[in-house]
């Protein structure tokens, strides 16, 4: 028998039907092919179980392993959010190296790999999801397992100088080296992952363009990730944006949906919005902010700092900039149902999407798909965003410069329809074919080229 797609990710969509372009489209690939998808359980218990949980509720295998309250504390919130998220999001001065957190880390990840080895054929093919489990290939080697074994890394490819906050920065290349075909957002991420390579370790780029590393050779490669933008244009039309947020005839949209986490962006994107306000000529359009940023990884210190701020500025520029009738910044700390997500972004006339790091950031597509073709709204995108590879016909930002991105919110609101029209184009052309279904599809063709090439593994 053939062997199965084993999909690994932190999270998994249990009880009822997925949401949100990367789940649904992880669902109806195993839908299509077959397979299993292994995630956490929801709910943390006193002790874990050694094998997995099955959840009888798709035509493919559902598993989900255990967590312990103490697990979730150092592998979730600790080694992985507070240590990794920050370091690959170059914000080393937020990382909390604790011993506990990096025991966690590979407390849960040796624990996941024997689970698996318990299962997994010769034929099969692993794909894990992340950087909750760098770890996990290489444990899985040292447990004999001769699969298959691919990765893809959501957010951005640490360089060689984050890597020197690591306690160990040898093992993270054993790690990486591990699997056989690395996925990252990229080319940029891909550059950093060679460099990584050719300083700090011994292998080579080879003739077929595997890295050898030791006795191990993999491939990486930059798999850009999308969305699903037939539906979320469909969802987009659906209702009035307008109509919901409760707009006036002539009122300008600017808009922002994000996590509220600490690398999008979100103080140097509310100050931009004042920074227009400051400058704004009687002749410019009045135009009101909505920030939508639900609560995420909530008991972190620096959440609830990122969270602080938000609110100081929010309150300072509206205590600043507000009329009798007019509120310049909305923001909504709340999470928002997904069809109502897509007809507000067609509201808007500015879609603002700012991170200081982001693996691709998939706002930013969304916010093109919801547009309507016959009078788009512009994009004001972060070179720090991956997607910026993609989307040139953005207006692209640095957004360390607060000045540059109150002008290019200026330029934005009285672009013309000729320019807003242009540009959305080659947008919509790379959202559009760049798609999740090709992202998956992609991904899982080229897995099947290097396999065969893969060298066996040594001791
Ligand atoms: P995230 O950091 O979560 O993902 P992003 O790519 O923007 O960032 O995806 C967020 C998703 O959540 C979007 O689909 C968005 O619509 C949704 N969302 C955000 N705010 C919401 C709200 N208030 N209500 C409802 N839904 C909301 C990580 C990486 C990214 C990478 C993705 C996928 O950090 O860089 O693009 O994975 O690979």
């Amino acid at each position: 028998m053939a062997g199965r797609l084993i999909v690994i990710s932190n999270r998994i969509p249990l009880g009822g039907p997925p949401s949100g372009g990367l789940v649904v489209a992880l669902h109806e690939c195993l839908e299509q092919i077959g397979g299993v998808w292994i995630g956490a359980a929801d709910e943390t218990v006193e002790t874990p179980a050694a094998t997995f949980t099955e959840h009888k509720e798709a035509s493919y295998q559902k598993l989900t392993f255990d967590l312990t309250k103490e697990d979730y504390r150092t592998y979730y919130l600790g080694y992985a959010n507070a240590v990794l998220w920050p370091l690959c999001h170059r914000r080393g001065d937020l990382i909390d190296l604790q011993q506990d957190y990096r025991d966690g880390y590979y407390r849960v990840n040796e624990r996941l790999a024997q689970m698996l080895a318990d299962i997994v054929t010769p034929d099969d093919r692993i794909w894990v999801q992340d950087y909750h489990f760098f770890p996990l290939a290489h444990a899985l080697r040292k447990l004999g397992v001769r699969a298959a074994i691919g990765f893809f890394l959501h957010i951005p490819f640490p360089t060689r100088t984050d890597l020197e906050a690591l306690s160990d920065q040898r093992e993270f290349l054993d790690w990486i080296a591990a699997f056989d075909l690395v996925g990252v957002q990229t080319k940029g991420d891909v550059a950093s992952c060679l460099e990584v390579f050719r300083a700090m370790g011994d292998g080579e780029l080879q003739l077929d363009g595997a890295m050898r590393h030791g006795a191990r050779r993999f491939h990486v490669q930059s798999f850009p990730i999308g969305i699903n933008p037939e539906g979320f244009a469909q969802s987009a039309g659906e209702e009035d944006g307008r109509e919901i947020l409760n707009l006036r005839p002539n009122e300008k949209l600017l808009i922002g949906i994000d996590r509220l986490d600490y690398s999008k962006g979100l103080p140097n994107r509310m100050r931009a919005v004042g920074q227009y306000l400051d400058m704004r000529q009687p002749e410019d359009p009045r135009a009101t902010f909505l920030q939508i940023a639900p609560p995420t990884r909530e008991g972190l210190a620096a959440y609830e700092d990122i969270r602080n701020e938000l609110e100081q500025i929010s309150g300072a520029e509206n205590g600043k900039h507000s009329d009798l009738d007019w509120t310049p910044i909305r923001y909504i700390h709340q999470m928002v149902p997904r069809h109502r997500l897509a007809p507000i972004l067609r509201a808007a006339d500015v879609g603002l999407v700012t991170p200081m790091a982001d693996g691709m950031n998939l706002v930013a597509k969304e916010f093109v798909a919801a547009q309507d073709g016959r009078d788009p709204g512009v994009l004001v995108l972060s070179r720090f965003a991956g997607a910026a590879e993609q989307l040139e016909g953005a207006l692209i930002v640095n957004p360390f410069d607060i000045m540059e991105m109150a002008d290019a919110i200026r330029t934005a609101l009285v672009m013309s329809l000729e320019e807003r029209s242009e540009r959305h184009e080659q947008l919509a052309r790379s959202v559009f074919t760049e798609t999740i279904d090709h992202w998956t599809e992609t991904y899982l063709n080229a897995f099947d080229r290097v396999i065969p090439i893969s060298m066996p593994l040594s001791a």
